[in-house]
């Protein structure tokens, strides 16, 4: 049986391109609920350099899931057949497939969508149930309570329409801003702007939304703990993360987590000369 994908071959395969399909671009939108959420049910196909994933793996951390729902992580590159097992990360433990795709077309014959990490799988019903990591954040945080005990409880019911609110205001101007930040266009301002409005309010409180970490300081993190190592990582966006100190000291506070330092591979996002600032430094927050 072959485990693993043959290398990358761009000469040979072309590169992956985002199919110009019509209809949702991300098409398995399911959900766990109280009832199926069952030990041993879900497995998480993630990536270690990918910011969706990352959410993912640390909403599970601090769920207390890591026993209850597994996760693999694809190989950080790819040519046209898409996201792959490789010895770098390891075989798909679930299905023994080599290429991610086959999780989709196991799902959908004749898939042809995105290949995207995070999927979550179903074993129970042999196929992907959702590949939207903002569903998945939640359910994580929100279903499982009867099968473990979350060391931090992410998205709280009192704190959901904060969190989304946050979400509609960071997801443009961090979440899909930051990538566009180096080039020309409003991107870099709103960015920039963004930062020290987040750096006024950390100034205030230790988490965005207070005393507790909840899925918004989540989904801004992944996209900090990737800033100075890519899309800053030559410093044409500014002279760094550390300009904005209490931005700097929050995502270090959040850094010393387990769930957060753990779930963080530098060399899967980090450019090859990259000077990527020391995130282990205490943070002296609280
Ligand atoms: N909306 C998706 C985005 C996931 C995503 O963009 N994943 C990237 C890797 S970081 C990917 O696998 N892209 C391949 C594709 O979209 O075709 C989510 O929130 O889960």
């Amino acid at each position: 049986m072959t485990t693993f994908a043959s290398p990358v071959d761009l000469e040979a395969y072309g590169e992956y391109k985002i199919p110009d399909t019509p209809g949702p671009l991300y098409r398995f939108t399911g959900r766990i609920t109280a009832d199926t959420a069952e030990q041993g049910r879900y497995h998480l196909y993630g990536g270690w350099f990918c910011p969706w994933s990352h959410r993912v793996a640390i909403v599970r951390s601090l769920a207390g899931l890591d026993g209850v729902v597994t996760m693999s992580f694809v190989g950080d590159e790819r040519d046209a057949r898409g996201w792959a097992f490789r010895e770098q990360y390891g075989p798909d433990p679930v299905n023994g497939f080599t290429l991610l795709r086959q999780a989709y077309e196991a799902s959908t014959p004749g898939f042809d969508g995105h290949v995207s990490v995070p999927a979550l799988w179903d074993r129970v019903a042999g196929r992907i149930l959702t590949n939207d990591s903002h569903a998945m954040g939640i359910d994580l945080a929100t279903q499982f309570h009867h099968l473990a005990t979350p060391l931090i409880a992410t998205y709280p019911a009192a704190l959901a329409e904060d969190i989304e609110q946050l979400d509609r205001w960071l997801g443009p101007a961090v979440t899909y801003g930051v990538g566009k930040a180096a080039g020309p266009g409003p991107a870099r301002d709103t960015l920039l702007a963004t930062f020290q409005q987040l750096d006024d309010r950390l100034a205030e409180r230790r988490y965005l939304l207070g005393d507790q970490v909840t899925e918004a300081d989540i989904r801004l993190w992944v996209r900090l703990v990737r800033y100075d190592a890519g899309p800053n990582a030559h410093r044409t966006i500014n002279p760094g993360l550390a300009a904005y100190p209490n931005l700097w000291a929050y995502a270090r506070d959040l850094y010393a987590i387990p769930a957060f330092r753990d779930t963080t591979d530098f060399n899967s996002f980090t450019a090859p000369d990259a000077q990527v600032p020391d995130w282990s430094e205490p943070a002296g927050r609280h």
